[in-house]
């Protein structure tokens, strides 16, 4: 797990200007709670069917997702044996984008091929 930044930010308190002694002037300063999360990131994940051939699931992962030849082949096999498989892990944005372009991808080559995204 990644260190989590500790936000720097600063709550001043201005509710008390002016002290018992009635010296003005005292402000109070406490460090603010960081309420800010990470998004979350999400898998692509792939999945099996019976029609897609396997060379054009080969393809895909290689032009859409950056893979070599061996990588590829290997994650194809796993998607064919295992029903699916991830193909790598993207901001919502980049994910959705992928998501996306393998399926018009594929319908434009006529291949029933799906594609997904989940939370990482
Ligand atoms: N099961 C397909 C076949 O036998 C190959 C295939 C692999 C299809 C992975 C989709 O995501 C997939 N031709």
């Amino acid at each position: 797990m990644r260190k989590r930044r500790v936000a720097r930010r600063v709550l001043v308190v201005m509710g008390e200007l002016t002290d018992k002694q009635g010296q003005e002037g005292s402000v109070s300063v406490q460090a603010a709670r960081p309420k800010l999360k990470r998004p979350p990131m999400y898998k692509v994940i792939i999945l099996n069917d019976d029609y897609t051939p396997m060379d054009f699931v080969v393809m895909i992962l290689e032009k859409f997702f950056a893979m070599n030849r061996e990588k590829a082949t290997r994650i194809m096999l796993q998607v064919h044996t295992r029903g699916a498989g991830v193909c790598g892990i993207f901001s919502r944005d980049i994910a959705e984008t992928k998501v996306a372009q393998v399926e018009n991808y594929s319908r434009q080559h006529n291949h029933p091929l799906k594609c997904t995204m989940e939370v990482a």
